[in-house]
């Protein structure tokens, strides 16, 4: 049985298994690893020292809160979008200075989990209680797209941590335009993007020696079986880490340490795997001025301004339209 005789899936999760596991080489899609058990493998990676990115966004917003934020206001009142919220930690950051700069401003942090942004602004009502803040739950490009249509303040969006780097350039460039789509003259979008470095650098923080970005990676396996009632002995794969410092793109895999079937019920799946075969899990794209440039341009947008940190491994820009 393929993909275009089987219509019929019960979720769009197991419609992307399906396709991944019958494709070749193998596939699965890394926006599956966050469910609750991933989220919080999530925040275990950006608190551990291997994982630099956290610090090197952190360490640019706190030594230029001043500069962004004046950047972002202009003396004019606004919209602060972030897609994508989390926790709010570096956020938070930038929402204490345009609060002492009494900045005219309303955060409005959009997330798909209403519970993330319940959690979100119990902390923000506890920690500032004067920021004005209006969650939306949604999805980004939906709520964006409402945003922009009833409301006519000028919008600074954000989206932090390097996530665009999880996208192929040309799924990036797909995701800018929307956003760029949703933006006026005026309007600025605020992004981090973890630049090319040392190799060893970069394989070190997607391959800790604790096993957590292991953890993560196999979530995948752990969910399908959950989900879909698959039987992965996640044990029998490895967690592989790869980056070409040519392309920029550090890869994930899983590598079957042993040939083996494995059943997943729900998708009426049979998957055989020869020893030593791979399943491709995740990108996570580095990135250097010149990339980030031509990516902005594709999508109708140029960089305005740029942040980086004491090591020069991350940037955030600063663009408009
Ligand atoms: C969410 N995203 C930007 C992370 C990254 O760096 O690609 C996800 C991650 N994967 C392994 N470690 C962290």
């Amino acid at each position: 049985m393929n993909t275009t005789t089987r219509t019929m899936f019960e979720s769009a999760f197991a419609e992307d298994t399906y396709k991944g596991l019958t494709s070749y080489p193998k596939y699965l899609l890394s926006k599956y690893i966050y469910d609750e058990k991933g989220d919080k493998l999530f925040q275990k990676i950006m608190d551990m020292p291997e994982y630099y990115l956290t610090q090197c966004e952190f360490e640019i917003l706190e030594q230029n809160a001043a500069e962004i934020c004046s950047a972002f206001s202009e003396k004019e009142a606004f919209d602060l979008i972030e897609l994508g919220a989390g926790d709010g930690k570096k956020t938070k950051i930038l929402l204490k200075e345009l609060l002492k700069n009494s900045d005219d401003f309303k955060y409005l942090p959009i997330d798909i989990s209403q519970h993330a942004l319940d959690e979100l602004q119990k902390s923000l009502k506890k920690e500032l209680p004067e920021a004005k803040v209006s969650p939306q739950q949604g999805t980004y490009f939906k709520t964006l797209e409402e945003l922009a249509e009833y409301n006519r303040r000028k919008k600074v969006i954000l989206f932090l941590g390097s996530n665009i780097g999880n996208l192929l350039h040309k799924d990036a460039v797909i995701f800018l335009s929307n956003i760029a789509k949703a933006m006026d003259k005026d309007d600025m979008l605020f992004m981090g993007f973890d630049q090319k470095k040392d190799p060893k650098k970069i394989l070190d923080a997607y391959n800790d020696p604790n096993g957590i970005t292991e953890a993560f990676n196999k979530n995948l396996l752990v969910r399908i079986n959950k989900e879909l009632g698959g039987d992965f002995n996640p044990d029998s794969f490895k967690h592989w880490e790869t980056y070409d410092p040519e392309t920029g793109t550090a890869k994930s895999f899983l590598v079957s340490s042993i040939e083996q079937n494995v059943k997943i019920q729900k998708l009426e799946l049979e998957v055989h795997f020869d020893s030593w075969e791979s399943i491709h899990t995740e990108i996570s794209q580095k990135y250097d001025d010149s990339i980030v440039k031509w990516l902005a341009s594709e999508a109708g947008l140029k960089v305005e301004q740029t942040f980086t940190d004491s090591a020069g491994f991350y940037k955030n820009y600063i663009f408009k339209k």
